[in-house]
């Protein structure tokens, strides 16, 4: 029986990824080189410094520890000029409805993110006060498909790992449900996201008794 949800904030709850690849874009373009939309599907729930190293290997780029930093905090300045303008009609389609009926169902609710800007996205778009615990980039030493942001998650909320149940749209995000011994959503393909328990397009697809099947 699941007694309670930890959700993916980007792609999940919000859609930051264009943000994101706007924010790297630029960067990259200021090194000289472009991606494209495509490739940014790669960095989708892969952390900041990790995205990088990404982006400096497509554009043939080698960068000293130092100076990724810089590019990091630079990028980083940019994104939160964007997200700083976000607004409550950002929220994903049923992302907030069901957040809502899970709460009323008295079901624990948590956010599990590789994001250190989760708070302020929160903050923007009204939601804050609907988690019980937000677990995220600032809280976390290793990075998903390792299960420790979802672990945190369920002992934040004191709710054993088989009986929480978690919503994901990266891949690694599903296999760090699974590695925690969590039942899990996946938000996106099925292509994809094959090893889900269940695999949505959006939680405006998904209700209590979907849940309870799981
Ligand atoms: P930040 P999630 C992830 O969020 C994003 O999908 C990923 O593209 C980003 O690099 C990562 O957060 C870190 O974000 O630079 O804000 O710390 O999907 O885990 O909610
Ligand atoms: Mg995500």
């Amino acid at each position: 029986i699941i007694k309670a949800c930890i959700f993916d904030l980007d792609g999940v709850i919000v859609d930051t990824a264009v943000y994101h690849y706007k924010a790297w874009k630029r960067l990259a373009n200021e090194l000289g080189f472009d991606f494209s939309e495509e490739a940014n599907e790669k960095l989708k729930g892969v952390s900041r410094v990790r995205s990088l190293e990404l982006i400096l290997q497509w554009g043939g780029i080698a960068k000293t520890k130092a100076e990724q930093e810089e590019l990091a905090t630079k990028k980083n300045a940019w994104y939160v000029d964007m997200i700083s303008h976000m607004t409550p009609a950002e929220i994903l389609p049923g992302a907030k409805e069901f957040v809502e009926a899970c709460r009323e169902a008295g079901l624990k609710i948590a956010l599990g993110s590789a994001s250190k800007n989760s708070g302020m996205i929160l903050e923007k778009v009204g939601i804050t006060n609907l988690f019980d615990a937000v677990i995220d980039g600032n809280k976390v030493s290793k990075a998903k498909p390792d299960p420790e942001v979802f672990l945190k998650g369920a002992e934040a909320l004191n709710v054993p790992p088989a009986e929480c149940v978690v919503f994901e749209d990266a891949i690694a995000g599903i296999e760090a449900a699974i590695n925690g011994g969590m039942k899990s959503v996946g938000i996106g393909s099925p292509d994809v996201l094959g090893k889900a328990d269940l695999v949505i397009s959006g939680l405006n697809e998904m209700s209590l008794e979907k849940l309870n099947t799981l």
